[in-house]
């Protein structure tokens, strides 16, 4: 149901909603300096002598969790408390609430960044054991997880609220969105919490002695993968539901929409081993189940090219474009976020392509543990993750601060920059991965360096160089707007929500009841996961004491 509504927030919902950015986009711009150091010891220079960072693992762990953790949580808890407010008209449930998530959160990232800096924590964002982590890491990590959790709370608890007064009616999109990404995530954290909260902190506290390495990865990898789909969901929800309306279209149709939500609930979950094939002490039957649920959770996202691709079609036809391909020259390039969004998805698509790569039992065997790894995860969430989150940025930042977004045009030149750097970047990654050169190693002093490698590592640190001076454009825009932009009322923006194609199309109740989708994810988690568990914990596998790269 569209569901158009002119709520404004109050003060200190916009002042929250800025402090979660604010502290999203610090840590994203330290992260993004560190991925250049990245790149540039790939291809021979080394960056981190002139730093006081310790050496390259540090700045490998700091990069990942910066960017794929902290950025991408805070980000999604002010973008979803916005959105789930915004669209049911009403303030979130419980202002308390939100502000001791708030403040749970930062309390754990000044733990996390601590640990960090002090190379107290350089165990990279995987978190493996036996390598030992200090407390205060694994409990700042533990504490960003329960604020997830109150925010997820603080939804429902609005969502309740305004079913009460509003029985009936299906939820509107955004917050159905929001509701539907948080739901996913609060079943798929259980898995992070039993493996921090009764494995690894009291391990390195030194409670207890030993832990078993594969229960432990086998616990990450339950959360790990369907944390990717945290990561993604909200940007789909800005592709679903505002992307057409700033192409000048509408939503193609509400009920796919719904569908590629909903599906995500259970099939994101069953599916950690794909990240295991390699590993031992799990049988091959239940990797193949896993594997096979991979290629069903591929699906939502191929029912989500052709969605969003149909709406932005209606966009292009309505603003004048002809024939089959005419259409895209009429979509509005001349709006950075549109920009933005629209190349991030083309990039998604490669992206897509190389986790189906990644997911093939077999094929696996060639790229596991090696750079096409990360040329596959800069393709998603470094690029229809992040790119999308700055796409956001663009007009969510202008109408929380009043200012007018500065440098229109030069937020264009950045999307396209990022689009070039990380097209190349990744290129060379897939390429030196295919060749056979190891992931999270420092390639730039390893004695057994290929000289096949040598011109795939020049490419990614073309890539990383451009990617650098985009991510430098993208602050110096968005500081810019803070500093000198124009003050205008909603800093000149309509929160761009898109009205579905067909107008009040009747929804089945089944596209909009959590439960069911609830209940089937839990059977399925089940069925995927609960013997292959058992046996983990009755094997007795040895377990190790582990140690601190410290
Ligand atoms: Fe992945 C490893 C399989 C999606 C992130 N993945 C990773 C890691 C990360 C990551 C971070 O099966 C590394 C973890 C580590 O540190 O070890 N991944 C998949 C599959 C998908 C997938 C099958 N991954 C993601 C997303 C991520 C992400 C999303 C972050 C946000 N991944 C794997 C596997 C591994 C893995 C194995 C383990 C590898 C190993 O051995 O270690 C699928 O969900 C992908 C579905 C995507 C699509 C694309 C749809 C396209 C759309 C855009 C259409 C628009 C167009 C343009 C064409 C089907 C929606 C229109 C524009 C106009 C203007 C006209």
């Amino acid at each position: 149901m569209f569901n158009p509504n002119s709520y404004t927030l109050q003060r200190g919902e916009k002042r929250l909603v800025l402090a979660y950015i604010a502290i999203a986009l610090a840590h994203l711009s330290v992260g993004l300096l560190l991925g250049f150091m990245q790149g540039m010891e790939h291809a021979g220079i080394d960056l981190y002598k002139y730093t006081f960072l310790r050496h390259y693992y540090q700045g490998l762990s700091m990069h990942g969790v910066f960017n794929v953790l902290i950025f991408t949580t805070f980000f999604i808890a002010g973008f979803l408390s916005f959105v789930t407010a915004y669209s049911f008209g009403r303030p979130l449930h419980s202002r308390g609430l939100s502000w001791t998530t708030f403040w749970v959160m930062t309390v754990g990232v000044v733990m996390v960044d601590w640990a960090l800096l002090t190379n107290k924590a350089s165990v990279l964002y995987t978190s493996y054991a036996p390598l030992k982590a200090h407390p205060a890491y694994y409990g700042g990590l533990v504490l960003v997880v329960v604020g997830t959790l109150l925010l997820l709370a603080n939804l429902l608890l609005t969502y309740l609220g305004w079913k009460r007064e509003n029985p009936g009616k299906p939820t509107p999109l955004l917050a159905f969105g929001a509701l539907a990404t948080m739901i996913m995530w609060g079943l798929a954290s259980t898995g992070i919490a039993v493996q921090f909260v009764f494995m690894l902190l009291p391990w390195s506290l030194g409670m207890v002695d030993a832990v078993d390495p594969i229960l432990s990865r086998t616990l990450f990898w339950f959360s790990g993968h369907p944390l990717v789909y945290f990561w993604l969901l909200p940007a789909y929800l800005s592709w679903y539901f505002l992307l057409p309306k700033q192409a000048g279209g509408k939503l193609f149709s509400e009920s796919l929409a719904r569908l590629s939500f909903m599906l995500f609930i259970p099939l994101s979950l069953p599916v950690g081993f794909h990240h295991q094939f390699l590993d031992p002490g799990v049988s091959t039957g239940y990797k193949a189940v896993h594997a096979f649920i991979t290629f069903g959770v591929f699906m939502p996202s191929m029912m989500t090219a052709f969605t969003v691709l149909a709406s932005l079609e209606t966009g292009g036809r309505a603003r004048g474009g002809k024939g089959w391909l005419g259409w895209i020259k009429k979509l509005p390039w001349g709006d950075p976020s549109f920009t933005a969004q629209a190349l991030a998805m083309v990039l998604f698509a490669l992206g897509g392509v190389s986790g189906l790569v990644n997911a093939a039992f077999t094929l696996n065997l060639v790229v596991h543990n090696t750079m096409f790894v990360p040329g596959h995860f800069h393709l998603t969430v470094g690029t229809a993750v992040a790119l999308t989150f700055m796409a956001i940025a663009y007009w969510l930042v202008p109408y929380l601060t009043g200012k007018k977004l500065w440098g229109r045009k030069l937020a264009v030149l950045q999307s396209c920059l990022w689009f070039v750097g990380m097209s190349v970047m990744s290129r060379g990654m897939s390429w030196a991965g295919m060749a056979g050169a190891p992931r999270r190693t420092a390639l730039g002093s390893a004695p057994y360096a290929l000289p096949e490698w040598i011109t795939a590592f020049n490419w990614m640190a073309v890539g990383g160089a451009v990617l650098t001076v985009s991510g430098l454009l993208f602050f110096i825009i968005l500081g810019m707007t803070a500093w000198r932009g124009k003050r205008e009322a909603s800093g000149g923006v309509e929160v761009p929500v898109a009205e579905p194609l067909i107008k009040d199309e009747p929804i089945p109740a089944y596209l909009d009841r959590f439960r069911p989708w609830v209940l089937g994810a839990t059977v399925l988690v089940l069925m995927a996961y609960g013997p292959a568990l058992i046996g983990l914990l009755t094997a007795g596998n040895p377990a190790i004491r582990g140690f601190s790269p410290f």
